[in-house]
């Protein structure tokens, strides 16, 4: 790996060179971007990692904001920050046990703390804790060894940065000086990710949060997704800031809801052109929470994975790691679980589309060519009707078995007879092949 540029040189890379591809007409998406774009439509499954300072309270990763911590005191939590027993292998290997081709970790949430070496603040795991490594060279390192793709979440929103101002609707309780200069916080935020595309090799992406703490403030957005597509062609970049998609975007994500859905009160119905992707806890929390016992089965972890497919949309499905680096055993069997289940039915999940049939009470379908996966999900009887699939269904057979199922077709529509059994897997595939469209 080159030589980490002076922090000179990057805040002229943050700061000027972006300009000039800002001139270009927006959303000329060069075809390297179109290729990541359709890889990331193939990978269908993802890791979400919130890990930090907060981990250590075990409280989630809002605590500094919940409990009104101030600015010194949490400063000095950081200082007591050593995840000793983090170990990139063993991540990655879990996630390569769970199925999933890409991680998105937190290279900075809403604390301000960063998670990697950064010439930008001292204020980061290298400089500022006994640790002393640099988590994201490693994970990094080991993601390309295995395959995986990293994708780097970085929080827009501070709670602890003084130039973070005006504040917004949180972080007001922080003890930081009631001033600050907005411009300088985001070349500061240039400038950290130019170090994060200069220094870890090839990414997969960014993924943005925090903006909807002040949704009327001017981020620069083209002027910082200018430099990220300046500088990583490839990178996607991930906006989770609730809104329908912006110029320079490539991914579109809900956050514990399918699209469409709003459960959660903040995400919006109006799903656009780009890819889809929803975040969603294992638990009811992202960072680590030592008393949230309430974790979903593995079982409806397979079903929002099916859901999701079904709706054309990746799902990106979080743990939070311990302070001392290591994976709660909740989540790492969970993970493995899923694993086994798309061992055996990733082909009907990875490489595939949503539809042709919209998403329906008993389940989902996704497809791939002339393949279509119906994904029986909840359903009593054993005769399903589905509607016309614009072409004749020339086989149908269940996925994991191979066993015949029973097709009766018209103009009107087609209906299966659902084999008796299984009925207590989390998601009976049938496969139905059509007869080409094409000819
Ligand atoms: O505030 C964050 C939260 O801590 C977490 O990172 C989630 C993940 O999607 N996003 C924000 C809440 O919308």
């Amino acid at each position: 790996m080159t030589r980490a540029p002076s922090l000179a040189a990057l805040l002229l890379v943050a700061t000027l060179l972006p300009c000039r591809a800002v001139g270009q007409a927006p959303d000329t998406v060069p075809p390297e971007r179109l290729a990541a774009r359709q890889w990331y439509r193939d990978a269908r499954f993802g890791m979400f990692v919130h890990w930090g300072v907060y981990s250590l309270l075990g409280q989630g990763e809002w605590v500094m904001q919940n409990r009104e911590i101030p600015v010194g005191a949490y400063e000095w939590l950081a200082t007591t920050f050593d995840p000793v027993k983090f170990d990139a292998r063993d991540w990655v290997s879990l996630a390569k046990a769970a199925g999933v081709r890409y991680i998105t970790i937190t290279s900075r949430h809403h604390d301000g703390f960063s998670m990697f070496a950064t010439r930008a603040t001292r204020y980061n795991i290298v400089d500022w804790t006994p640790f002393k490594r640099d988590p994201l060279r490693e994970l990094a390192a080991e993601c390309r060894r295995q395959g995986i793709r990293l994708f780097l979440y970085y929080s827009q929103l501070d709670w602890h940065h003084p130039d973070y101002w005006p504040r917004g609707s949180t972080g007001r309780n922080s003890g930081r000086p009631e001033s600050g200069d907005w411009s300088r916080y985001l070349d500061f935020m240039d400038v950290q990710l130019a170090e994060l595309l200069t220094n870890y090799g090839p990414i997969g992406g960014v993924w943005f949060d925090g903006m909807w703490d002040k949704p009327d403030a001017d981020w620069r957005l083209p002027h910082t997704y200018a430099l990220i597509h300046r500088l990583q062609p490839a990178a996607l970049i991930v906006p989770n800031h609730h809104q329908a998609p912006l110029p320079g975007e490539d991914v579109q994500t809900f956050e514990q809801d399918l699209p469409g859905a709003n459960t959660a009160g903040f995400n919006t119905d109006q799903i656009g052109q780009l890819p889809l992707e929803t975040s969603l806890t294992m638990n009811r929390s992202w960072g680590f929470n030592i008393t949230d016992r309430d974790y979903k089965t593995p079982q409806q972890l397979v079903r929002y994975l099916v859901e999701a497919a079904g709706r054309d949309a990746n799902l990106l499905l979080n743990v939070g790691p311990r302070p001392d680096g290591t994976i709660p055993p909740e989540a790492d069997e969970r993970l493995r679980e899923v694993g086994r289940w798309l061992a055996t039915y990733g082909g009907s999940i990875y490489g595939t589309r949503g539809g042709p049939i919209p998403p329906r009470d008993w389940g989902v379908t996704t497809t791939r060519g002339d393949t279509v996966f119906v994904h029986v999900l909840a359903w009593p009887d054993r005769v399903l009707s589905l509607p016309s699939l614009g072409t004749r269904v020339i086989a149908a057979r269940m996925f994991a078995t191979g066993e015949r199922v029973a097709v009766t077709q018209s103009e009107a529509g087609v209906t299966l007879t659902l084999p008796t059994g299984g009925k207590d897997e989390p998601d009976r595939v049938v496969v139905l092949t059509l007869a080409s469209r094409r000819r």
